[in-house]
């Protein structure tokens, strides 16, 4: 049993708000579709994130069609979850449109029961665990999901036989200190299964549970700096350290080998320097040594202001696009406007994608998407069984919470 293994593919991610960066996001894709159909492989996982976006643009799901049609062809089912960046709480998605063409199966909790060539439901209290089935493996999984829902969720992720359990989380034992992410759940949570097929993480992880693993193929795409092909750092001498490796795995009885695509070099560029012409002649220093067809994020820290204008236009005349940030030394702030992916977290992120759709029935999902987020019906009927123990005090303080929460999306709004 062979199977490939991707996650986060993010197809029409705009990256720096170019639109050819999209075009390369889906290349990275079709690509890693090629060498999997090369390679033979029995069945393909998506594990979360096909989309960077819950509502593809028409030309974002044309490359997700082209590149699941090529697996279609060569009679590979295509198992998928949705992530954060793409599930919707709208009645269908765009993997149900696509699990309509025949695309993929989506696997995980449904209210209604699906039986196919490759699935089967099981009856999960009200609901359907719809899983994937490859001879005598399972494959199950469900869209990301909150911390709490986890909970309820995890135990009913169970398998008698072989299975990969498929899920879009951050694991807190795989996950790096300096990511700055939040875990969603421990290797101590996780039901048995043969293989973790995840996603959510972007950088390449493989952690060994046992003798069974745990992966991360990382995205397929560099999507910020974090995941440069190379890092400069250029204080008093010039460093250069290699960067992330892009690609998936291919599975072989339950045993990942990484599979590197090529992609569009990103270089994560450090300046430090006292005087400015000091930081003009070292990044002159470094464009020499990087490939044009490049995109590099610079970041720059001086004593005196710099000439951005003029240091943007050095980078331009030799690179594909650049990103200049400058920091001055001991002054802390950034010339740059701070952008709303830095500024905002995934859950506000996918919030404000909601509201600038506009329309009635997108307020509405905004407010099921808040009320998921923040559990708030859970702790409603939680305020409901404490008052009935007639304990006033816990009353109070989830009334508070609920007034915090409610400040923090007025926030938002203001902001829309
Ligand atoms: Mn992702």
């Amino acid at each position: 049993m062979k199977f490939a293994h991707f996650a986060d593919v993010h197809l029409g991610y705009e990256q720096y708000n170019l639109p050819w960066r999209a075009e390369d996001f889906a290349n990275a894709f079709k690509n890693a579709v090629k060498i999997a159909i090369s390679e033979k492989v029995d069945f393909a996982i998506i594990a979360g994130d096909l989309f960077h976006r819950s509502v593809p643009n028409p030309k974002t799901l044309n490359d997700a069609i082209e590149a699941l049609s090529a697996l279609k062809e060569n009679e590979i089912p295509v198992f998928a979850i949705e992530g954060n960046h793409d599930k919707s709480i709208r009645e269908m998605s765009a993997y149900n449109l696509l699990e309509n063409l025949g695309l993929l199966n989506v696997l995980g909790l449904r209210k209604e029961r699906i039986e196919g060539d490759n699935v089967t439901s099981v009856r999960v209290e009200n609901v359907y665990l719809v899983k994937g089935v490859y001879k005598d493996v399972e494959i199950i999984g469900d869209k990301h999901r909150t911390r709490w829902q986890l909970e309820k969720v995890l135990p009913l992720m169970k398998s008698d036989g072989k299975s990969i359990l498929v899920l879009h989380q951050a694991v807190k034992e795989v996950v790096d200190v300096d990511l700055e992410m939040g875990w969603d759940l421990t290797i101590d949570q996780l039901p048995e299964a043969d293989y973790y097929a995840f996603g959510h993480v972007h950088l390449h992880r493989e952690k060994k549970i046992g003798e069974r693993y745990l992966v991360y193929p990382g995205s397929t795409e560099r999507y910020d700096s974090r995941e440069a092909s190379s890092f400069f750092f250029y204080g008093e001498k010039l460093e250069k350290r290699e960067g992330e490796r892009k690609g998936f795995c291919i599975v072989e009885n339950f045993k990942p080998r990484f599979v590197e695509i090529e992609t569009r070099d990103l270089y994560a560029i450090s300046i430090d320097s006292e005087k400015k012409v000091e930081v003009e002649k070292k990044f002159l220093e470094v464009l020499h040594m990087i490939k044009s067809s490049a995109i590099a994020v610079v970041k720059i820290i001086c004593s005196e202001t710099i000439d951005s204008k003029k240091i943007l236009e050095m980078a331009l005349n030799r690179l594909k696009h650049a990103e200049i940030n400058f920091k001055r030394r001991e002054v802390e702030t950034i010339s740059k406007f701070v952008s709303e992916n830095e500024f905002f977290n995934e859950f506000e992120m996918k919030l404000l994608e909601i509201l600038r759709e506009g329309g009635d029935v997108n307020i509405k999902s905004a407010i099921e998407l808040v009320k998921e987020h923040f559990s708030i019906e859970s702790e409603a009927k939680a305020v409901e069984a404490k008052t009935i123990e007639g304990k006033e005090e816990l009353v109070q303080e989830r009334r508070e919470e609920r007034k915090e929460v409610k400040k923090r999306v007025k926030t938002l709004l203001d902001f829309v």
